[in-house]
């Protein structure tokens, strides 16, 4: 384990916080727990967490699981992914592993920003943002992630503000024992490039849809927190090694 680095008041503490707590509760109960993660601060997270952890190139964090689950289908595998790490770099590999429903979890540290590379736009920064890649306010519109991994075919689909540890333990904890591809949003304040803990007294949470069609209208609003979907579904696993005998 390494000596920590973030800044600050960074919201990724909480994410390692409440992320213990949950991987603490499902090695209670018996299960082996790996994780991975991408590049950018995010990625980070791997070296501080006492658990098996593999710290994969920019964007891969979703193929390098799908083989460590196809390979020993008992194990509980968990990526951790950044919005330029998973929306921009690695966006193709998200897709397909939501349209697989592989069975693992990704926790996407949603700050708004390139953090590591010093507060570039990325896919989830709003139009019109400045910052230093866009001088003149950023040309571009968003990805609501939710909607996208919903239209993916993600099996569990959820989102959660940092601030509300106690909720986003439970979240976690319910992502990684959901079979099939599970995705959790992370608001994730980072207060050197894009400092919105003020957002606190905006989020608010909302209940499970009954379709993927209710739920992506419950996600739309991008201060919307809860599960917004859940259904079951076969595995890529399970049809592979069905596929084989
Ligand atoms: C293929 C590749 N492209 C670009 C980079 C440079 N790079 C390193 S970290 C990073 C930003 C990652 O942003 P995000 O995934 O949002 O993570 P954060 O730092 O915000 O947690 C970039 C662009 C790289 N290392 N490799
Ligand atoms: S730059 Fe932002 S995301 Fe990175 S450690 Fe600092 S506060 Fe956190
Ligand atoms: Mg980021």
């Amino acid at each position: 384990m390494g000596r920590i680095s973030w800044c600050p008041g960074c919201g990724n503490f909480a994410i390692l916080k409440a992320f213990e707590k949950a991987s603490r509760r499902v090695i209670e109960e018996g299960y082996d727990v790996a994780v991975s993660s991408g590049i950018g601060c995010h990625g980070k997270i791997s070296d501080y967490l006492n658990l098996p952890s593999f710290h994969v190139i920019h964007g891969r964090v979703p193929p390098f699981l799908t083989g460590l689950k196809l390979a020993n289908p008992n194990l509980i595998v968990v990526g951790f992914s950044g919005d330029g790490d998973g929306l921009n770099e690695g966006v193709e590999h998200l897709v397909h592993a939501a349209r697989r429903n592989t069975d693992i979890a990704i926790i996407l540290h949603n700050n708004g920003v390139f953090g590591l590379t010093t507060g570039q736009v990325t896919a989830t920064s709003p139009k019109g943002r400045k910052s230093r890649s866009t001088p003149y306010g950023n040309p571009e519109y968003p990805i609501n992630a939710c909607q996208l991994m919903l239209a993916s075919g993600a099996t569990f689909v959820a989102r959660v503000f940092a601030g509300e540890q106690k909720k986003m333990a439970e979240v976690f904890y319910r992502a990684m024992k959901h079979r099939g591809f599970s995705f959790v949003e992370v608001l994730q304040p980072c207060v050197s490039f894009n400092n919105f803990w003020d957002l606190r007294k905006e989020v608010f949470w909302v209940e499970k849809a009954e379709s993927v069609h209710e739920a992506m209208r419950k996600c739309e609003d991008v201060r919307a927190c809860g599960i917004f979907y859940a259904e079951e579904k076969e595995t890529y696993e399970d049809a592979v090694w069905r596929s084989m005998f």
